[in-house]
């Protein structure tokens, strides 16, 4: 076992013996040692924590919003002072470079700030009563129990926008972390309790928040429960297929955050000196494995050899090494299945007639059971199958364009609809590119890449990606059922539509 991790989850408020409480496995991907084996839920566990959670929402629905605010800040206050810890443990166990990790952290203190905000703005609209005499109105209420499943790429970030939100709305939430990072869901719970206990109210906090580290099965579970009013799911789109049916067939709801094939446009006014720094950290950063790295680059026939050429140069540069040494750039893909998904893609694309540079394991002498690749280039003569379809992995596909509707066909021509972005200095483009003619993605950019969205806004995609929106703007509305009420205050009571029906 690794010496920091112990200390680190003491630090955070995890003691020694959850770390060997069970048989579900923490590996780390820096060198694909153990770090901990920590206790796994069965599925009568789920049954119970579903019923604990919907006792707790029925208490925590009837606190006012604003007092459900001050929890979710001191959440905040938490993660502030263990922001250090948090990181470290997210670059340990998931491999992301430290100010990667730091990042994470930062995005759930960002969404606890924002979910503050948003408990005192839950606001329904008035609206203009056809009949005299009345007023309509829309009022958000508290939803149930959320259930939260969350992908090993973002370990905590994920769970913190949708129980930030959540808490502030009035619900419940039950975790269900990926299996690859039990104890950064683990550290983040053990956060929470010591909000709650700031917080002093016992009665109100008790299992309005839990964790159920374990394997699909408990996900299962969770998705099949009817008193799970929401499920949030972030994953691939084969999970998100799966999961969205079962959550229909009982009409519950689900919130989707699926694959994503985000491509870079690179028009000829781009600046490209702000291209090569965008692309390269949407495409490598993250070792390519964050839902909304750049998998496409589009680029136009007039800049298309410059670009690429200094992509390679800057591609050759990046330090590729443990996460955990300041001037790496590009850390560990997650594990075995990752590298191998990643070299298949590469064989299949040299099989389409792609031209790949990069892309090879490096560092197995020091780390035989940890996957360090360099990052890949390969240019495409077309956009074949193994180009649209998402391996999560530092794979960036290379496509020339002559014409922006070419470059716009090229970018919505992939089942998937996450984030899109287009580098260019030209108004008419940028602007074309952003309408209802433009990218059909939920996110599209004008001079920044695709990933590193900020928490303000809506997060979310169309077609695979699964429509979901999470975060900011009104993303809010999701974990609340919304009524619409009308209100008679006169004496006289006609109908609407001048319907009759007088007795
Ligand atoms: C994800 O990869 O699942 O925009 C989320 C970004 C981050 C979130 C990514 N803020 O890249």
């Amino acid at each position: 076992m690794h010496i920091p991790v112990t200390k680190l989850m003491a630090s955070l408020g995890v003691a020694p013996q959850a770390l060997r409480a069970g048989d579900l496995l923490s590996l780390s991907p820096i060198d694909g040692q153990a770090l901990a084996q920590v206790h796994a839920a069965a599925l009568p566990d789920v049954a119970s924590a579903v019923e604990r959670a919907h006792a707790a929402y029925l208490r925590w629905r009837l606190v006012p919003a604003p007092q459900r605010g001050e929890l979710v800040r001191l959440l905040g206050d938490e993660l502030r002072a263990n922001k250090q810890a948090l990181g470290e443990l997210v670059t340990l166990e998931v491999g992301k470079v430290s100010s990667e990790g730091l990042g994470e952290v930062q995005e759930m203190i960002d969404i606890c700030d924002f979910a503050v905000g948003l408990s005192r703005q839950l606001y329904g609209l008035t609206i203009a009563s056809e009949r005299p005499g009345h007023r309509m109105m829309e009022t958000w209420h508290p939803l149930g129990v959320v259930g939260v499943i969350t992908a090993f790429n973002f370990p905590v970030a994920v769970w913190a926008w949708n129980a930030a939100l959540a808490l502030v709305c009035g619900d419940a939430v039950i975790w269900k972390p990926s299996e690859k990072a039990p104890l950064c869901a683990l550290a983040v719970q053990a956060l929470f309790e010591r909000a709650c206990q700031r917080f002093g109210q016992p009665e109100l906090t008790q299992d309005l928040c839990q964790v159920l580290n374990g394997h699909a099965d408990v996900g299962q579970a969770l998705v099949d429960n009817p008193k799970v009013a929401l499920i949030s799911a972030t994953g691939s789109t084969r999970m998100g297929r799966a999961v969205g049916q079962s959550v229909a067939a009982r009409f519950g709801r689900s919130l989707l955050e699926l694959g994503g094939n985000n491509a870079i446009i690179v028009a000829p006014s781009a600046d490209l000196d702000m291209a090569v720094r965008a692309v390269a950290f949407a495409a490598a950063g993250t070792a390519g494995q964050r839902c909304t790295s750049a998998r496409r680059l589009i680029v136009h026939d007039s800049v298309y050899d410059e670009l690429v050429g200094r992509l390679k140069k800057a591609y050759a540069s990046f330090t590729i090494g443990p996460p955990t040494e300041p001037a790496t750039l590009l850390g560990p893909l997650i594990d075995l299945a990752a590298f191998e998904a990643m070299q298949l893609a590469l064989t299949q694309a040299a099989g389409g007639g792609g031209v790949v540079t990069g892309g090879a394991r490096v560092l197995q002498d020091r780390y035989a059971d940890a996957f360090y690749v360099s990052a890949a280039l390969v240019e495409m003569p077309a956009q074949t199958d193994v180009v649209r379809h998402e391996t999560f992995a530092p794979i960036l596909y290379v496509l020339k364009y002559q014409t922006l509707e070419q470059a716009i066909a090229l970018n919505n021509e992939v089942p998937q609809g996450l984030s899109s972005a287009i580098f260019t200095t030209d108004l008419r483009e940028a602007e074309a590119f952003m309408s209802a003619a433009g990218s059909d993605c939920g996110i599209s950019n004008v001079n920044i890449g695709t990933s590193g969205a900020e928490i303000g806004g809506a997060f979310g995609g169309e077609k695979e990606t699964g429509g979901g929106r999470e975060s900011g703007s009104d993303a809010w509305r999701a974990y609340m059922r919304r009524a619409t009420n009308t209100i008679n205050y006169s004496s006289a009571l006609p109908l609407a539509q001048g319907v009759r029906f007088d007795i």
